[in-house]
């Protein structure tokens, strides 16, 4: 197994299925180390505690993070099963960027961004991550967003430490295509 499909098996157990490895994570998304490891072997994708750290320390989207002692793990972003973050409430820098591709534009424009399957909209502080975060899916096509004024609007955002902003939603009239 790659380091990607390493990855990709964490942030699915992480972020969608602990259950497909018969695991729970905590309120705040926590698992023990030990217990995650465990049942990832029992599943057929044996990953060794070096392996993890490694994974946790070189990924490029600081998407886990180990607790202050080194024993839980969690994803930082990105759940769909029901987890409260706790990351902080932080006003936004007064523009913010969103990369989607042409076929949602239309649906985005009518309905604003909605977060789908995750808790919330993913937003970057500048446009070349949206640019980044777009091309996964095709041609890129970048909205800004009045954060200003949603915050005047009483939206809040939160800061993952990943430098992700999230937001539950975000209307139509916040948005401009660029
Ligand atoms: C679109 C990755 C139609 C939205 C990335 C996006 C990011 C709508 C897709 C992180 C819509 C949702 C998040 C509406 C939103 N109508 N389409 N009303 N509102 N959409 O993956 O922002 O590798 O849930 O534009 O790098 O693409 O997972 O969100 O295209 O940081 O760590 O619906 O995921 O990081 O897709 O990506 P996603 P996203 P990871």
């Amino acid at each position: 197994m790659s380091d990607v499909e390493r990855s990709k098996r964490l942030a699915y157990v992480l972020r969608h299925r602990p259950d497909s490895v018969g695991i729970e994570l905590d309120a705040q998304g926590w698992v023990d180390v030990d217990v995650l490891l465990e049942a990832l072997g029992r599943h057929g994708t044996p990953i060794s505690a070096a392996q993890l750290e490694r994974l946790v320390e070189v990924d490029g989207k600081r998407r886990y993070a180990f607790d202050e002692s080194g024993t839980q793990v969690r994803a930082l972003q990105g759940h769909s099963v029901e987890v409260a973050l706790e990351h902080p409430v932080v006003t936004p820098p007064p523009v913010l960027f969103h990369g989607t591709v042409e076929r949602f534009v239309a649906s985005i424009e009518a309905d604003g961004l909605r977060a789908g399957e995750r808790h919330h909209v993913h937003l970057s502080e500048d446009e070349e991550t949206a640019r980044v975060v777009a091309k996964r899916r095709g041609n890129p096509v970048v909205f800004l967003v009045d954060a200003a004024g949603m915050v005047a609007g009483g939206f809040t955002f939160q800061l993952a430490p990943n430098g992700v902003w999230l937001v539950a939603s975000v209307p139509a009239s916040y948005l401009r295509r660029m």
